[in-house]
């Protein structure tokens, strides 16, 4: 059992670090669970969770994940004590070896040969601080972060559309009063499961589900119509669609007039998109085509979402543009129960983007490289404009880059394990091992943390105040329900501590409140605006959704903004953009050595790279080890069995783990989940020219027994 909560503020001291002030209402048991971007609020007392009913997204529902969440903080697996070469160090031997080492790296190599990796279940003042921190302590242009391999192409699209990038730009309980929903890409069922709720509203309402995924989801079983597409070709499938929305009459001209630009170049790029055509290249019916289109087209109210399945391709940004282009055809964007959103995907996957841990980005989502966006935040940090660096290098070419010449020598790693996560995964692991310098923060021994240098054991979840931003756009308050065990320190502090000793620590302080008001001053005038925002807010009103201006035009508290289109778009004219756009084919398609496709995702009993999941006894339990999904058809043809271990062959690697044989696949593909090393040995780092996301839901494979001659054998990474 876990203790009752103790006295507040007693992190371990150091000469660096200041008491922390925790806020009061940042202090009990009403907090957020640590997984993904519902962020389903919950109770946490005494080591036992349970759902809390006043949070719109779950409204008294959890998964499996949720209810166990509290099991990890007790665990015997959680690190209590930082570790310096894998042994056992104290706080002071950690930081001042790390910070030495980032000092010679850097004198010896430049500035940029430090580089940073974050990761969006950090909190916001978390991810706010790390952005300062490379910027401002390490001035090194080299960040980025996980969530680039996750809504990084629905967040470009959504720029060039609706100038804003927020996942929902409407709350979550306007899906249920929806007629007819369009999920691209998505298998909520597994990765929200509370989320099902909203969908099932509209059944009961008379409204329809259409889902586009490759496989017979526990989604797709609950939808009207279920367009079985082949991976990677979504883009043409919703080209198709709007050809058939245009053909049909569902045009909606008056809306195309008033609020957007570009439909008639739209239109005109969609003319030879033709039914019989994109089933070709779809292997989608055009009768369910032409029928999917009467379900959006006729209904009163209707909402085109997408998930990582549509999003995670070199193509991505382009096949959510596609998606956004029918939408904004069929007059859904900014209207009341309509419109397009992105699925935001891990627990501050939204805010986490919005802050500065982005290459390209200062917080309030302003471009780094625009001179205003530098000298209003150069001017809240205190520093000259001109010391700020530039753009830095998306996530994969920034690992891609690590220990080579001219490359970053020492990677701080904060809330990420691209051992396991990132594409071609083998080929991450040796760029890692090639660094001078490897220090991970993180709660447990990752994959990734097991290869560091220096490890820094962080509070959890329920151990640390903070704010997070759901897939609403809703700032959220995390509160501190549990004092941390000794030896263990939050991401703040621990970069305090490096600030410290590098020179700086007076501008990183390591509480929480008083980060949240530097990045409400940070954010002004940027377009995720928070602020207006205080932790009082978000106590009394169970959330505030950005943006949130300090005041309104005539001086009184902002509203926050639950539907920030209604009105208007915020590009510079107030419309929204169609974009033309054009299929192409995945980067790596089938042929005769690798004839299957191979797709990856989740599954419902683990997170992510499985890092904390799997530490979990009742989700082990669950979901104890890596399969590879495939057809019977498929399995009979190769004479594989259900449950053998087999060998799973790609262009970069070989994978052996058990078959799953199950009519829920095309026969011409297959699907691995992430949550083990495996899979990632084999994914596509071809990256789409606009997002940098790499190609994770598609490359070619081949699946094999054991007993297969290995003479064919292609060379892989490891
Ligand atoms: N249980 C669980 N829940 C999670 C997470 C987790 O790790 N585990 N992670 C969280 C995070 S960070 C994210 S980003 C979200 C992701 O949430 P989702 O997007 O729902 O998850 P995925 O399983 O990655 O992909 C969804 C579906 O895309 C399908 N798919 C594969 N290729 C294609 C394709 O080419 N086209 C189409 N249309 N579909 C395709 C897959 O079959 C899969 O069913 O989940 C969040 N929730
Ligand atoms: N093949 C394939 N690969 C994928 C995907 C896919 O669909 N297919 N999906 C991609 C997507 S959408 C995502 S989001 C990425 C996610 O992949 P990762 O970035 O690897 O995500 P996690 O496993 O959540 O890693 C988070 C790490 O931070 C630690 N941690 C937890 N809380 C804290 C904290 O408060 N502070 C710190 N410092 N650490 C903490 C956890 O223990 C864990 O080790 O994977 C991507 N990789
Ligand atoms: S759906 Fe997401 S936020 Fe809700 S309990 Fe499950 S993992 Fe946690
Ligand atoms: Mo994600």
């Amino acid at each position: 059992m876990k203790p009752p909560l103790r006295t507040i503020g007693t992190m371990p001291t150091s000469p660096f670090l200041p008491a922390p002030v925790m806020s009061p209402v940042a202090e009990g048991s009403a907090t957020h669970c640590p997984y993904c971007a519902l962020q389903c609020g919950m109770h946490v007392a005494g080591g036992a969770v349970t759902p809390r009913e006043d949070v719109p997204a779950n409204a008294g529902g959890l998964c499996q994940k949720g209810w166990t969440a509290a099991e990890l903080l007790t665990s015997p697996e959680r690190l209590t004590t930082p570790l310096l070469r894998g042994r056992p160090a104290t706080w002071d031997e950690a930081l001042d070896f790390t910070a030495a080492r980032i000092r010679a790296v850097q004198e010896e190599h430049g500035r940029d040969a430090v580089a940073v990796f974050g990761g969006g279940g950090l909190t916001n003042e978390a991810a706010y601080q790390l952005g300062k921190f490379a910027r401002v302590a390490l001035r090194t242009s080299r960040i980025d972060y996980n969530g680039r391999f996750c809504m990084s192409s629905a967040a470009a699209a959504a720029g060039r559309a609706f100038g804003m990038d927020r996942g929902l730009p409407f709350p979550i309980t306007d899906i249920g009063r929806a007629d007819a929903v369009l999920l691209a890409g998505g298998n909520v069922a597994e990765t929200m499961p509370p989320f099902v709720r909203h969908l099932t509203r509209i059944r009961d309402r008379g409204g329809r589900l259409v889902v586009v995924d490759p496989r017979v989801t526990p989604t797709a079983a609950l939808a009207d119509l279920h367009l079985q597409v082949t991976p990677g070709a979504d883009l043409a499938l919703a080209l198709g669609l709007l050809h058939l929305a245009v053909a049909e009459g569902h045009a909606d001209l008056g809306y195309l007039a008033a609020r957007t630009t570009g439909f008639e170049a739209v239109r005109d790029s969609v003319a030879a998109w033709w039914p019989e055509r994109v089933e070709r290249v779809t292997g989608v019916p055009a009768a369910r085509m032409r029928e999917a289109v009467r379900i959006l087209g006729g209904a009163e109210r209707a909402m085109i979402l997408t998930g990582r399945g549509a999003e995670q391709h070199a193509k991505g940004t382009d096949t959510v543009t596609a998606f956004v282009n029918l939408a904004l055809t069929l007059g859904l964007p900014g209207r009341e129960g309509s419109g397009y959103g992105c699925l935001t995907g891990q627990g501050n996957g939204q805010g986490g983007r919005e802050h500065g841990q982005k290459a390209d980005q200062l917080p309030g989502c302003r471009r780094i490289d625009d001179p205003a966006a530098r000298a209003h935040v150069a001017s809240v940090w205190g520093v000259d404009p001109g010391d700020l660096p530039g753009p830095g290098r998306s996530a994969y070419e920034l690992l891609d880059a690590l220990g080579t010449p001219g490359g970053p020598k020492a990677l701080l790693v904060f809330g990420s394990n691209p051992v396991v996560s990132a594409p071609r995964a083998g080929h991450v692991a040796g760029r890692l091992g090639a660094l001078d310098l490897l220090v991970v923060a993180d709660v447990v021994l990752s994959e990734t943390a097991a290869m560091a240098d220096v490890v820094l054991s962080v509070t959890q979840w329920a151990e640390e105040a903070g704010t997070m931003t759901n897939l609403e756009g809703r700032v959220l308050l995390r509160r501190r329900a549990a004092d941390p065990p000794p030896g263990v320190r939050g991401d703040l502090a621990v970069l305090h501590g490096i600030a410290a000793r590098l020179g700086h620590g007076h501008r990183f302080p390591a509480d929480p409140r008083t980060v949240f008001d530097e990045l409400r001053r940070a954010s002004e005038g940027g377009i995720a605006d928070y602020s207006g925002i205080t932790y009082e807010r978000i106590a009394a009103e169970t959330g505030v959704f950005w943006p949130c201006p300090r005041s309104t035009e005539d001086g009184g508290p902002h509203p926050g903004t639950p539907r920030p289109f209604l009105d208007r778009f915020a590009t510079p004219d107030g419309r929204a953009r169609l974009v033309p756009v054009e299929h192409r084919p995945a980067a790596e398609e089938p042929d005769e050595e690798f004839p299957l496709h191979l797709t990856s995702g989740r599954t419902l009993a683990h997170y992510q790279s499985g890092a904390q999941t799997r530490r979990v006894p009742a989700l082990n339990a669950a979901s104890p080890a890596p399969y590879v999904e495939l057809h019977p058809e498929l399995a009979e043809r190769l004479g594989v069995e259900d449950g053998e271990t087999v060998r799973v062959r790609g262009r970069r690697g070989a994978v052996e783990c058990a078959a799953r044989v199950s009519r829920a696949i095309r026969p011409d593909t297959l699907f691995m989940p992430f949550h083990w090393e495996g899979v990632n040995r084999l994914t596509n780092p071809a990256l789409d020219p606009v997002s940098r996301m790499p190609e994770f839901k598609v490359c070619a494979a081949m699946v094999e027994r054991l007993d297969a001659p290995a003479g064919a054998r292609g060379k892989g990474d490891r």
